[in-house]
């Protein structure tokens, strides 16, 4: 039996929730619905959902060109993100973000950064700042393996450790950056060592199991909150589609993807659920049913919501008023 305390059911809920969320996006971008390209996170998502499974809106979360799971389960309403991938002004970032941008301080997701590995050094700043204003708020940075070989990361990294802050390095090593694989970016491929060699203890966990997730983030959040400093947690994750719509994924082989797709993390949580009696198919088909109405609202509201006026372009851009004062809900 899983421990009671693991909440496997809500768990299978968020994640279902951003694997049907990104199977309709794919969809509507493929009708011309929503305008510009899409990283999706299919095959990646119990990641996000067990590490933002112990995380409160106060938390700061920072993510990536692949953002869209990590915002669901950070808790950025569905409608928004929807809204902002259609380019709406009742987008999370009023339709002038789109895919790569999405976030939504209110939930403590700061919009998204495309620049790869650009994130870390906010979210350490945003550790420090936690750390000297706050008993126990920390940040998370998601990352890819490729984030791993900029400089900005290391910078990050090293200052982290050195001031103990409370962020915690989550690497989602999917094998590959763009169609570059692991053995042709790193000559030693133990991604992890790297954050050792800062002096921050890391952790390697199976990124397609949600309870080793959850597990592994409990244990640096714990340490995060207690204030005893940074973790690097290696999720080994693959994602289950092409790294974004325009990509052909001719640089893996089927037998390789075949692979993966049996190691689903949604399928095997299912299985996970019903073999300890804590879900039935009909219960799942339930959950199934929510989701899809969820999303089927979500998409409405995209539909209906007005487009950005040009007048409004600079809106939301730059701050004008006193240094210091523009953000309030970032205290
Ligand atoms: C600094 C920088 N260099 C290059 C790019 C172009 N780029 C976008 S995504 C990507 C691959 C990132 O791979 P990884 O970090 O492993 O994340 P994944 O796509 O696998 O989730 C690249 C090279 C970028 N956005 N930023
Ligand atoms: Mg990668």
């Amino acid at each position: 039996m899983p421990d009671s305390d693991v909440p496997l059911l809500d768990m299978y809920r968020t994640m279902l929730t951003i694997r049907r969320f990104e199977e309709r996006c794919n969809h509507l971008y493929l009708q011309g619905r929503i305008p510009s390209t899409l990283h999706l996170y299919i095959g990646q998502e119990a990641v996000a959902t067990g590490v933002c499974a112990h995380l409160g809106s106060d938390d700061y979360l920072y993510s990536t060109h692949r953002p869209h799971g990590h915002a669901l389960a950070k808790g950025v309403s569905p409608r928004s993100i929807m809204a902002e991938l259609f380019g709406k002004r009742t987008g999370c970032c009023q339709g002038k973000g789109g895919s790569m941008h999405v976030g939504d301080v209110n939930v403590g997701m700061f919009p998204a950064i495309a620049i790869v590995g650009a994130n870390a050094p906010l979210a350490a700043g945003s550790a420090l700042a936690a750390k000297r204003l706050t008993e126990d708020r920390l940040a998370v940075c998601f990352m890819g393996d490729g984030a791993l070989n900029e400089g900005a990361v290391h910078e990050a990294m090293n200052m982290s450790a050195l001031w103990d802050l409370p962020v915690i390095f989550v690497c989602e090593n999917n094998l590959y950056a763009a169609s570059t694989p692991l053995d042709r970016a790193f000559r030693s491929q133990d991604l992890a060592g790297r954050a050792l060699a800062y002096g921050i203890p890391a952790v390697v966990v199976d990124g397609n199991d949600v309870e080793a997730v959850y597990q592994a983030a409990g244990e640096a959040v714990t340490r995060a909150r207690r204030r005893e400093g940074s973790t690097f947690l290696e999720a080994q994750t693959y994602r289950l589609c092409g790294h974004s719509r325009s990509d052909p994924r001719t640089y893996r082989s089927p037998e390789e993807e075949e692979a993966w797709q049996s190691r689903d993390p949604i399928p095997r949580l299912a299985a996970r659920l019903k073999q300890s009696d804590l879900a039935s198919d009909k219960s799942l088909a339930a959950i199934e049913q929510d989701v899809l109405a969820i999303l089927d609202d979500a998409v409405a509201f995209a539909e209906e919501s007005p487009l950005p006026e040009p007048t409004d372009t600079l809106d939301h851009v730059y701050w004008s008023g006193p240094a210091g004062q523009n953000n309030e809900v970032w205290r």
